[in-house]
């Protein structure tokens, strides 16, 4: 034997105003589910991007779903364990080999069958953005070391802006280094 349906003491007791509640209830569930895809849909069309603050914490196969803006920010926080370095911090003014290395940063170890496809040789360092060098990779001697030749037709430092794709990693290593030319 059981007692007074719970159904039914819901139907005839406080049913007017838990009626209520519901109806508030399922406006409120309405207006949130709105407001969460608008969010979601700005982001998935890159109308909003995320602080690098924020896109630093997203785990890497999240993160790679998320829209980059121009400048790489945004982009999986593992490109970040990878830099350049310079082989040899000065080269003699005129014709110069360059060799850099591209180190990843946890390990220290050097990162062999990259591809380096963005560089560029300026004179920012002397307030000379607009005067370049040439760049022509070359060979590669031992794995893990990039080398170009050029001209380094002034004494002072050059900025090398190199950008590089990693074997088995998402986004774009990116990195700077000043290369001084000496008489
Ligand atoms: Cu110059």
């Amino acid at each position: 034997m059981h007692g007074q349906d719970p159904f039914l003491e819901f139907e005839s007791g406080r049913g007017t105003s838990r009626g209520a509640g519901w109806v508030l209830f399922g406006v409120t569930l309405a207006v949130a589910l709105v407001a969460v895809s608008g969010v979601g849909y700005g982001i998935g069309r890159g109308t909003w991007t995320l602080p690098p603050s924020v896109t630093d914490k997203i785990p890497a196969p999240l993160a790679r779903w998320l829209p980059a803006d121009a400048a790489g920010r945004g982009m999986p926080a593992q490109t970040k364990d990878y830099g350049f370095e310079l082989v040899e911090p000065q080269a003699k003014q005129g014709r110069a080999a360059v060799a850099v290395r591209l180190v990843h940063k946890p390990t220290g170890r050097t990162v062999a069958g990259a591809v380096v496809f963005a560089k560029r040789l300026d004179m920012s360092p002397e307030a000379m953005p607009t005067m370049t060098a040439e760049l022509e990779p070359q060979p590669a001697t031992e794995p893990g070391v990039y080398r170009f030749e050029t001209d380094l037709t002034m004494k002072g430092g050059w900025q090398l802006s190199l950008a590089a794709k990693v074997p088995g990693e998402t986004g774009t290593v990116q990195d700077k280094l000043v290369l001084k030319a000496v008489p």
